[in-house]
C-alpha cells in the first residue's frame, strides 16, 4: 500500500498523477483537516473536498477548489440579509464562497456528523458517492483547527487564507486540539510499502498531522520508505503562502529549508530542476535528494513526478 500525506491543491494534483502509475486501490491518502471550518452551521473540510473532487475529475480546474460548472445563487441570495444583520452577528458570511453544488457536500457531511458518524465514515461515503477508488481518510476523527497568529490578532486558517487573502505577516501558527486528537490510524505508517509527503505546505498542511501524538516518531522509524516532494521551487511556493510563511516563521524559503523541516521523518526529498544546484546542500542535511521536473501545470508532469517518487523509495531499498 502507498500512503500519501496530503494537504490541498498541490497534493490533489500529485494524486491525479499517482493514480496513473499505481493501482488506485493500492493508494491510501490521509488528508489535513486543520483547515476545516464551520460556516452557516455547516462542517466544511476544504482539503478533503479538494482531494475528493480532483480525483473524481469534478474539481474546477481554474480555482483548484470547489466543483466545475458551479453556480453561486445561494451565496448571492445571502446578500439580502446584510443590511438587516445585527452588528455582532456572524450569520450569512459571504467571504468564503460556497457553490450551490458544493453546498450539497457540506449539507451531507454536516447531517451525518450530527447523526454521530465519524469524519472518516462520512469522508468515505462522499468519496464513494463521487466514485473515487483511492481511499481518502481525514488525519483524525477528532477536531483539530489551525489558528494563525498575526501581529494584532489570531484568526482561523480560512480567515487568514481567504478573508485576508494570506496577504498579512504571520507571527505563529498553532493547531488547537492536536495534543488530544488521535491520528486516524498509526498502523498505516507501519504497514505502508511507501509513504509520500505530497507537495503541500510543510507548516499548515503537513504540520497539523505532525502535531498529532506519535506521528513524527512513527515516520522517523521508517524514514527510508518516506519520500517528500518539495512544494517550494526556486524559493517560491507554486500556489499559496508557503514561501512567505517559511520566512515569517524563521525558516529558509528554499528546498534546503524544506529538507531541514523534514529530515527527521523522511529519507528522500524530490526537488525541481531549477533547484538542482542545491541538491548537495539538501544532502548535507542527511536526506537523499532526487532532482526532476515538479511543476505539475504541464501535462504528464504529475504522472512522471509520481513515478519518480515511487522509484526514489525503491532505490532506497525500502520494502
Ligand atoms: N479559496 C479561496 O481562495 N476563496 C474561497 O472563497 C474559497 C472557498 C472554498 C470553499 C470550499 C472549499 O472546499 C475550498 C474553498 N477555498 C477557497 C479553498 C480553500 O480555502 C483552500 O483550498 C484550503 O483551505 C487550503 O488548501
Amino acid at each position: 500500500m502507498i500512503l500519501v500525506l496530503a494537504g490541498g491543491v498541490g497534493a490533489a494534483r500529485f494524486l491525479k498523477g499517482l493514480v496513473q502509475v499505481a493501482p488506485p486501490a493500492d493508494i491510501v491518502t490521509v488528508v489535513n483537516t486543520g483547515d476545516d471550518t464551520e460556516l452557516h452551521g455547516l462542517s466544511i473540510s476544504p482539503d478533503i473536498d479538494t482531494v475528493t473532487y480532483t480525483l473524481a475529475d469534478a474539481i474546477d480546474p481554474t480555482r483548484g477548489w470547489g466543483l466545475r460548472d458551479e453556480t453561486w445563487r445561494a451565496m448571492e441570495a445571502l446578500a439580502r440579509f446584510e443590511d438587516v444583520r445585527p452588528k455582532h452577528s456572524h450569520a450569512a458570511p459571504r467571504w468564503f464562497n460556497l457553490g450551490d453544488q458544493d453546498l450539497a457536500t457540506h449539507f451531507y457531511r454536516t447531517a451525518r456528523l450530527r447523526e454521530g458518524a465519524t469524519l472518516a465514515e462520512v469522508t468515505d461515503e462522499i468519496r464513494r458517492a463521487f466514485e473515487v477508488t483511492v481511499q481518502i481518510l481525514p488525519m483524525s476523527n477528532d477536531v483539530v483547527r489551525t489558528h494563525v497568529h498575526l501581529e494584532k490578532e489570531t484568526v482561523t486558517f480560512q480567515e487568514y487564507f481567504v478573508k485576508l487573502k494570506h496577504n498579512v505577516a504571520v507571527t505563529g501558527v498553532d493547531f488547537e486540539g492536536a495534543t488530544t486528537a488521535s491520528f486516524i490510524d498509526l498502523s498505516l505508517i507501519e504497514n505502508a510499502a511507501r509513504i509520500i509527503i505530497a507537495p503541500s505546505n510543510p507548516i499548515v498542511s503537513i504540520g497539523p498531522m505532525r502535531a498529532l501524538a506519535g506521528i513524527d516518531n512513527a515516520l522517523s522509524q521508517v524514514r527510508d520508505k518516506v519520500v517528500a516532494i518539495s512544494p517550494i521551487v526556486a524559493g517560491t511556493a507554486l500556489k499559496g503562502p508557503a514561501d512567505r510563511m517559511l520566512v515569517e516563521l524563521g525558516h529558509e524559503p528554499t528546498v534546503v529549508g524544506v529538507a531541514r523541516l523534514y529530515k527527521e521523518i523522511c529519507g528522500t526529498l524530490v526537488i525541481d530542476q531549477q533547484d538542482a544546484h542545491l541538491a548537495s546542500d539538501v544532502e548535507k542535511t542527511g536526506m537523499r535528494c532526487v532532482v526532476t521536473d515538479t511543476i505539475m501545470s504541464r501535462p504528464g508532469v504529475s504522472m512522471a513526478l509520481a513515478q519518480c517518487a515511487l522509484d526514489a523509495v525503491d532505490i532506497q531499498g525500502g520494502k
